[in-house]
């Protein structure tokens, strides 16, 4: 597919094609095991992603065939986080998880190879994972020294159930495609050279269907696991839409005229 790039990055290639934004790691050689760089990379990307009217939905993948990504590179991770250039160590994958389910478009997770640690909670805070057969998910913190009891503990029980999340936690098992389909965990699972084709083929249906319904189901699936954070994401969608009415309109205009606003015309549904 003729992908352009839309902004050049050292640890991720961003790049566009038709409706779609693609952000995709590229550290094959270390599993895309991302640092404070490639997160900070994701995270401009994605923003730029929000912003960008021609885009609809957006994948999220990493490069090579072999893995989605590998959680923290274990490499650079120092005293209190992952230790960037600036010797600060951040756990910023966190705000990126956040960025992931507030932007007000369908984010897919495109699994070919390894999604594990931090890397696996990646694709679980996706709106849709598309695997390919070769995927293998699964966490590590308990056997590296770390734990992600945010989106990657209660929004993965949400997805496999209790019992489940806590034997993938526990355990840190490797789970293949099939495991993971049956357990409710990815949407769909096809031949790895198919990865990419289905992928989009998904992104397009998507792309067909009105952008603010699937803002506001987008919201309203959040809503419940992120408590007052998630309604007043779906209150500003309602805002949004209230702000096309003339109702609303006749509100600003009154003011901004030094009127008294005169809402009588307006119908009080029943
Ligand atoms: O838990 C969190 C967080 C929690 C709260 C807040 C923020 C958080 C942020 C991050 C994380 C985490 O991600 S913790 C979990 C970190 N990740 C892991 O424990 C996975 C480590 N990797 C593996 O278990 C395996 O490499 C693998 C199952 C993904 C693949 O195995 P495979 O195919 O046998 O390849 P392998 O030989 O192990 O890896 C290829 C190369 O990539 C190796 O380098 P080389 O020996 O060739 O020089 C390997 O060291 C490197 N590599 C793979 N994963 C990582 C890595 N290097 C650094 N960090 C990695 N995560």
């Amino acid at each position: 597919y003729p992908w352009e790039v839309i902004k050049e990055y050292e640890e991720i290639i961003f790049s566009y094609y038709e409706g779609v934004a693609k952000i995709s790691i590229n550290r094959p050689h270390k599993r895309n095991a991302f640092t404070p760089l490639t997160v900070k990379e994701m995270s401009e990307a994605m923003e730029i992603a929000r912003q960008d009217e021609r885009v609809g939905v957006v994948i999220l993948t990493g490069e090579g065939g072999e893995a989605f990504c590998s959680g923290g590179d274990q490499s650079v991770r120092g005293h209190g986080g992952y230790i960037g250039e600036d010797q600060v160590p951040r756990l910023n994958v966190l705000d990126l998880q956040m960025q992931i389910r507030r932007i007000p478009k369908p984010v897919v997770a495109m699994v070919a190879g390894y999604a594990i640690g931090g890397g696996h909670v990646l694709h679980v805070v996706c709106d849709l994972t598309i695997a390919a057969d070769n995927a293998r998910f699964g966490q590590t913190g308990p056997k590296v020294g770390s734990f992600d009891g945010g989106f990657g503990a209660s929004y993965l029980a949400r997805i496999v159930g209790q019992k489940k999340a806590r034997e993938i936690w526990f355990l840190c098992d490797q789970y293949n495609a099939q495991e993971a389909l049956d357990m409710g965990l990815v949407n769909k699972v096809v031949p790895l050279d198919q990865l990419e084709e289905t992928t989009l083929e998904w992104c397009r249906k998507m792309l067909e269907k009105s952008p603010i319904a699937l803002r506001m189901l987008k919201a309203a699936f959040n809503a419940e696991l992120d408590g007052q954070a998630g309604i007043q994401q779906l209150a500003g969608d309602a805002t949004l839409l209230y702000y096309l009415s003339d109702e609303a309109k006749e509100g600003k205009n009154a003011f901004m005229e030094k009127r008294k606003p005169d809402f009588s015309k307006f119908p009080k549904f029943p």
